[in-house]
């Protein structure tokens, strides 16, 4: 039986907009637990991470928050090796997505423990490869991309105890349609394979997908961090930087599923999540609806 972690991270450190902090609260609320419960999976919430407080303060040497931002991925990142550690399924439940650092980090470094492949699916809008001197911002959630492929502060990059933690070819981008004109030319420079938007309109979600589940085998273990304003801001409006033009409902869940039919599903970031600019906790929910997609809900017609 598989075993899950819930694992939160309330906190928006590294964010543009206060209220990603409030994210795994809202999840457990949609039902997160018994949902996957229901599925015949065991689930343990482990509750939530502490770190620093939010000081809300401009950017230091293209960071924003560096410190605090080390700190809560230290935090994620010894919480979720330690349940790949006892071969549980870690969900981390943010918090921005700045702690795909320590996520991340941590599935790599339980990989090369344990001798498996990594593949990580990125469902975003944004491509999360930004620098000290790309960033518009200084916020580090536009960030981690870039520091897990050893591109950033030493202090987030060697947080897995290995620099780069990952490659660009471990990664494959589904979604994107916001990347800053820097961001963009170093995301080619580096090689990474993206499935845009502009992509998905043109071949369709089956085939963006087919592409980046291709050459899994039984020995890969596969990361999905879903920011979830991936999604079309029509379906999911509670996120701190909404892009028009995401995946529709029934191409999330195409999406979701084909995940689930890989069978190699073996961690999950759920990421950006704001309540504050939800309404009735939609984002949520549908959160939680395409996560049981994700972990093998299917239509009467399949199974
Ligand atoms: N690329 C922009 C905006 C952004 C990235 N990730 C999110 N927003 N959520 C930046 O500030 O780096
Ligand atoms: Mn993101
Ligand atoms: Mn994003």
């Amino acid at each position: 039986m598989t075993k899950v972690s819930l694992i939160g991270a309330p906190t928006d450190i590294g964010a543009g907009a206060r209220g990603a902090s409030m994210g795994p609260e809202a999840m457990r609320v949609a039902q997160i637990g018994p949902t996957l419960e229901a599925h015949g999976i065991e689930v343990f919430d482990r509750g939530n991470l502490q770190g620093p407080p939010n000081p809300w303060l401009p950017p230091v040497d293209g960071f924003r928050h560096l410190h605090e931002v080390a700190a809560w991925n230290n935090a994620v990142h010894e919480a979720v090796h330690a349940e790949l550690k006892l071969g549980h399924l870690p969900i981390l439940l943010g918090g921005d997505h700045c702690l795909g650092i320590g996520s991340i980090s941590a599935v790599a470094r339980h990989c090369r423990e344990t001798g498996k492949k990594l593949r990580i699916l990125w469902l975003d809008a944004h491509a999360d490869f930004n620098t000290a001197v790309l960033t518009p911002s200084g916020n580090i959630h536009g960030m981690p991309v870039a520091c897990l492929c050893g591109h950033g502060p030493q202090e987030l990059i060697e947080i897995g105890g290995k620099v780069p933690a990952i490659s660009p070819k471990w990664i494959r981008q589904i979604g994107i349609r916001s990347v800053d004109a820097g961001e963009k030319k170093f995301v080619h420079e580096m090689g990474l394979e993206v499935f845009d938007m502009r992509y998905i309109d043109e071949m369709g979600m089956r085939h963006a997908m087919e592409l980046a589940l291709a050459t899994l085998d039984e020995n890969t273990h596969l990361h999905v961090s879903f920011d979830v304003d991936f999604l079309d801001p029509q379906i999911a409006p509670g996120v701190g930087t909404v892009i028009p033009g995401g995946p529709t409902y029934r191409e999330a869940q195409l999406c979701m599923e084909m995940i689930a039919d890989t069978g190699r599903l073996a961690s999950l970031d759920v990421m950006e999540l704001n309540p504050a600019l939800d309404v009735r906790n939609q984002t949520a929910v549908l959160a939680v609806d395409l996560i049981e997609s994700l972990f093998g809900k299917s239509t009467l017609m399949r199974k």
